[in-house]
């Protein structure tokens, strides 16, 4: 089955005649589709297309936008399992977690609808007579959504519907390992009713990417990725001085104190390091354990690591799925052997999986590094796999510089009973989100997400925070004194 770019409301091939495969990890037989090479002429057109839609949607009220909004959420719950079952096939995450997966587009597009009637701005008194002040919220233009494939339809939902509920149009690139899931949302706004050429759908690679980082007729660049492309998009995205919003790495840490429920925050790094075998920005990756603890916490963590159920993710029993190309694969065997050598503990998996069932996927035991020291590489760099190293630290103090000690702010957590060192982290550990007694996965489409460092670029995507990424503020101030106010200088004997 050959899948087209939605270009101007028309499902259309690419201009290159080309089309590119997109095959199960789990199971190289077994074939979704094919999907378009698209070209930057292709990228070109559906800018075109945006542009000349973003004329009369950006006068649709924003409630009236926010109807068609409401019933793709409704139209996204209707078809739940069909989705979460496509992207199981194309992404490899098990499909407990597939359905969360589309479950997360559902909340945000539901969330992004209601903001259709709020779109809140101020109004505030003048200091002059006769004269109102307030600030609205303005619609930016033509939208670059550019999108990973590890949350294959609740990230497009996260950039895409306020995008549109605050009056831009889109054009969409989603990641090319995933461009099933991408189709089947576009498929739903199509079928809510968003007018032709309000969202385009263009799959292919980096040159289709470049065009959607340079083009002048793009006013906002919305990216989810690693950070060395975001590097490249905001630098492409520089000169012409387009609103860049990234979302990139991340590295982050669980920390277990001395008073921590050891059983729950096994079972918290278990669900953080290996839930999506691996594979979020938010994954926990490190764990760093007071050394009182350590040696109880590293026994049960390793116990229960080993006895994970690793295969496709459409088998029930299954807890981990393979990870999501060869590529990425190699990339988690390189970090294994960059662990050892550098002289941490191999406590659990370590290898690949290749035989059986795990013949014709991209399969990899769960694997737990002990006696990882903070500046080793596989604590420092993001491995995007099922691979969690483990520290020890000896105080608080110790586990925060520790976790603070990397190029990455995303997420971080801290297992304790005591409600002062809870604090205490919650304000040092300089991250976009911090969790009390629970993994660093797992945030809300209705609080911000995002992190400082290398992890972003100062903006928030989810909550009310990702209209600042696809609005404009505009200040109005309206006379209706019938004279000439001066600010600053009429101010006196009023
Ligand atoms: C990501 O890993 O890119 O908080 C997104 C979480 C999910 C989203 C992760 N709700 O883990």
């Amino acid at each position: 089955m050959t899948f087209n770019n939605y270009i101007d409301g028309r499902w259309v091939p690419s201009r290159s005649g080309k089309v590119f495969e997109n095959r199960n990890p789990a199971d190289q037989r077994d074939l979704i589709g094919l999907f378009q090479e698209s070209t930057p002429e292709d990228a070109s057109d559906a800018i075109a297309a945006a542009a000349r839609a973003y004329r009369s949607w950006r006068l649709v009220p924003a409630p009236r936008r926010a109807e068609i909004l409401f019933r793709a959420a409704q139209i996204i719950a209707d078809r739940k399992e069909a989705f979460a079952h496509d992207m199981t096939r194309e992404m490899g995450k098990v499909l407990e977690e597939a359905r969360g997966d589309v479950q997360e587009a559902v909340d945000m597009t539901y969330f992004m609808a209601g903001e259709g009637r709020r779109l809140y701005g101020q109004t505030v008194p003048s200091e002059l007579p006769n004269k109102f002040a307030m600030s609205i919220r303005q619609p930016v233009g033509v939208c670059s959504v550019i999108t990973p494939w590890n949350f294959p339809m609740a990230i497009p939902s996260w950039k895409i519907v306020p995008a549109l509920v605050c009056g831009n149009t889109v054009v969409f690139k989603p990641a090319s390992l995933t461009p099933m899931s991408a189709i089947n949302f576009v498929r739903v706004l199509e079928e809510a009713g968003v007018p032709a050429g309000v969202v385009n759908l263009v799959t292919g690679g980096p040159e289709v990417g470049t065009v959607l980082a340079t083009h002048p007729d793009i006013s906002v660049v919305s990216f989810t990725g690693s950070t060395a492309v975001g590097r490249i998009v905001n630098q492409h995205a520089a000169s012409s001085f387009k609103k860049v919003h990234l979302e990139m790495g991340g590295k982050n840490v669980v920390m277990i104190m001395d008073d921590a429920r050891l059983d729950l925050a096994v079972e918290g790094c278990l669900w953080g390091g290996f839930g999506t075998t691996g594979q979020r920005c938010t994954a926990a990756s490190r764990v760093v354990v007071h050394e009182k603890v350590y040696d109880a916490f590293v026994e049960q963590f390793v116990a229960r690591a080993k006895g994970l159920r690793v295969g496709n993710g459409l088998d029930a029993s299954v807890q981990v799925g393979p990870s999501v190309s060869e590529g990425q694969l190699s990339t988690v065997v390189t970090y294994v052997g960059i662990g050892r050598t550098e002289g941490a503990r191999l406590l659990a998996g370590g290898h690949r999986l290749a035989d059986g069932e795990y013949a014709n996927g991209f399969f990899h035991e769960p694997t737990v590094f002990g006696d990882v020291t903070p500046s080793m590489r596989i604590a420092q760099e993001e491995i995007f796999g099922p691979v969690v190293a483990v520290m020890r630290c000896r105080s608080l103090e110790d586990a925060v510089a520790i976790g603070n000690g990397v190029e990455y702010g995303l997420s971080a957590s801290i297992y304790t009973r005591d409600v002062d060192q809870a604090f205490a982290a919650m304000r040092d550990m300089y991250t976009g989100i911090f969790y009390v007694n629970a993994p660093t996965i797992g945030a809300e489409v209705h609080l911000p997400f995002g992190g400082t460092k290398a992890t972003g670029n100062g903006h928030r995507e989810a909550g009310t925070a990702a209209l600042d990424v696809f609005s404009e503020w505009k200040s109005i101030y309206v006379d209706f004194s019938g004279r000439l106010q001066r600010a600053q200088i009429d101010t006196e004997n009023l």
